[in-house]
């Protein structure tokens, strides 16, 4: 989540609002507060909105927010009521009550009415009992048999142009300016299923949907929540989130949702009215720098006042910390992911910031989606390409600070850094095997989501040394290698991009009056159309071939520039050899940890280096310059 060191560091408005606050909504409605403040209660808000019957989560815990609350007690009403509220408390400002509510697993789904009673009178507010989503085809979890595709809904595609420029956040639409909102939304998203499809991925993550700032900063990139049980007006309703989770579904499209644990937006209402004195680390007037130190959170000899900063600190000093420590702020935290999971029916969870914050939450946090959701992913994000550190992360066993986070996945920072090395900038190919001789510090490496460029740096054929030859060997290379693959939006046709935010440019043919639409064949340039045609050609070969998705790893043959390895599975196997020279190499190697006879035919699925025969125990392969092979009998 680098979207604020390149997008608000140094920005003149945001220092004036570092200083002081500019027009922010709750200074504004102070006076009116004040002067309310010896009435009767007001109601505004009910988090969550609704809840379950039979939910592993029960009681659920309402944050309600509104005014005049001291002293509140509630009393459930409404057809079949069946709910028992208690545990009443009440902020000190009177703005924030908390109450327990407890759902009789008897209770029908249907509308029910909080009344909030006080000494100075009474109001009332909606909360609704649902029926879950049926399970089937939901809450799928994703694994190596997965190819995961990263959207930015603001970028990839415009499928409703009615929302580009809402009124409540009028003015933050500009199609000129990289920094502020293109138009994308949901429904370009729907439009572009069957393209995804017919791609071969499997899985789409969709960066942040949650509601962001209407007025100070365009946040088009979802990451600076104001309030997160709201969708983004910008991208669509959460009926046309459910649109797209379910037509997804029925295309054997999975979606992982992208969520934010760590920070708040800056003018998150919480900033100026927090519901208890520690739901953040510090104030907006006082507090710590984010300085990043993953380091210090793996060292066996840390201490609390050295990881304090990178735990406790707002991200690039600006975004609001999250206090995971306040039993409150996390109970928040796991009912909003366990509610967005009922309301959509996603299938995992890609959380960002995942360092920030305290491992014993992540603990309890995945605990709780697995209680309900058990087949229920997530991939963390651990910036860091020391994998010394990101193993730390990854669940299935304590660490030194005696806590399991339980995460699945973590992205494999620690190889992407070295791919592009390779593949862009031509370093040897032994950069790659030498990463991957850490495996072992990983509970398990085949978890790992595993890419060559993500939102947060320039893309690939922006790097130095890049080629399209080249881009399309780093592509047969993650596509047959150990882990989950991902393909961020565009590196299938080759996109330009710079650092953040020109890594984020529009999807040719995503908006209305693009002059070419690259979701087809025909819009799309000659060299665009090869790089496509290969991605496609590998993912339906991954697909095809289950040693490629799910078989254990054995080098075969490692030189400067030339690389084989053996995915073997089930008692089948693929053999996957990568040149990356700039002239053809022809050499040996043997098979036999993959038991072939002599005399057996294998024969390259891309094509370019034929078919070979098994002699002496032994294959002699021709590949042209920065190709790779994949052999199979
Ligand atoms: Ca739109
Ligand atoms: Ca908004
Ligand atoms: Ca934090």
């Amino acid at each position: 989540m680098l979207s604020y060191r390149h997008c608000l560091l140094g920005s003149a408005a945001l220092l004036a609002f570092m200083g002081g606050p500019l027009n922010s909504p709750v200074e504004a409605q102070a006076p009116a507060a004040i002067i309310a403040s010896s009435g009767a209660p007001i109601v505004d808000s009910v988090e969550p909105p609704n809840w379950w019957t039979g939910h592993t989560i029960n009681p659920v815990r309402l944050l309600i927010h509104g005014q005049n609350l001291f002293g509140a007690h509630v009393v459930m009403s409404g057809a079949g009521a069946g709910l028992t509220a208690s545990r009443e408390r009440v902020s000190a400002s009177g703005t924030y009550l908390f109450v327990d509510i407890s759902i009789d697993p008897k209770s029908s789904p249907g509308a029910r009415t909080l009344k909030i009673v006080t000494p100075k009178g009474a109001t009332t507010a909606e909360f609704d009992i649902d029926k879950s989503l049926p399970t089937a085809g939901r809450y799928q979890g994703f694994s190596p048999d997965d190819v995961i595709y990263l959207i930015m809904p603001d970028r990839f595609s415009d499928g409703d142009p009615s929302n580009d420029d809402p009124a409540i956040s009028r003015g933050q639409y500009d199609r000129t300016n990289p920094k502020k909102y293109h138009g994308g939304d949901l429904q370009g998203i729907i439009n572009h299923l069957q393209y995804l499809k017919d791609l071969g991925v499997t899985a789409i993550w969709i960066t942040p949907i949650y509601d962001n700032d209407n007025k100070i900063n365009a946040d088009y990139h979802g990451y600076g929540a104001i309030d997160f049980y709201r969708m983004e007006e910008h991208f669509g309703t959460l009926a046309k989130l459910r649109e797209l989770v379910d037509k997804a579904h029925s295309l054997g499209l999975k979606v992982i949702q992208d969520e934010v644990a760590n920070h708040t937006g800056q003018n998150h209402p919480w900033v100026h009215d927090e519901p208890t004195p520690t739901w953040y680390n510090g104030t907006l007037q006082n507090h710590l720098d984010d300085t990043w130190q993953t380091w210090t959170l793996a060292d066996p000899h840390g201490t609390a006042q050295e990881q304090a900063s990178t735990v406790n600190g707002w991200f690039v000093n600006v975004l609001p910390d999250v206090n995971q420590n306040d039993p409150e702020a996390a109970q928040y935290e796991i009912q909003n992911t366990l509610w967005w999971l009922g309301a959509a029916g996603f299938d995992g969870i890609r959380e960002d910031t995942f360092s920030y914050v305290p491992r014993s939450f992540w603990h309890d946090w995945n605990a709780a989606i697995n209680r309900q959701y058990p087949n229920v992913h997530v991939v963390g994000e651990v910036y860091d390409g020391d994998c010394g550190v990101v193993s730390f992360f990854q669940g299935g066993r304590k660490q030194a600070d005696g806590i399991d986070t339980g995460v699945y996945s973590l992205f494999d920072f620690p190889l992407f850094y070295p791919s592009r090395r390779v593949f862009a900038q031509g370093n040897s190919i032994q950069d790659l095997v030498k990463q991957e001789a850490h495996d072992w510090m990983f509970t398990d490496a085949g978890h790992l989501v595993t890419f060559l460029g993500l939102h947060d740096m320039q893309r690939f054929m922006s790097d130095t040394g890049a080629t399209p030859q080249g881009l399309e060997l780093a592509q047969t290379f993650l596509l047959t290698n150990r882990g989950i693959p991902m393909i961020y939006y565009g590196d299938e046709i080759g996109m330009l991009g710079g650092n953040d935010p020109d890594n984020r440019r529009d999807f040719p043919g995503g908006f209305p009056g693009d002059q070419r639409d690259a979701f087809t064949s025909v819009g799309r340039t000659p060299q665009e159309d090869e790089i496509f045609q290969h991605v496609r050609t590998l993912t339906h070969l991954r697909s095809s071939i289950a040693s490629l998705r799910r078989g254990i790893q054995k080098n075969l043959y490692l030189a400067d520039q030339q690389w084989v390895y053996a995915r073997i599975y089930g008692g089948d196997f693929a053999l996957v050899a990568l040149n990356n020279d700039t002239k053809p190499a022809t050499f040996t190697f043997p098979v036999s940890p993959v038991l072939v006879h002599d005399g057996t035919t294998l024969t390259d699925k891309l094509g370019g280096a034929g078919t070979v025969q098994v002699v002496h125990g032994t294959v002699t392969l021709t590949l042209p310059a920065r190709t790779g092979a994949i052999l199979t009998r």
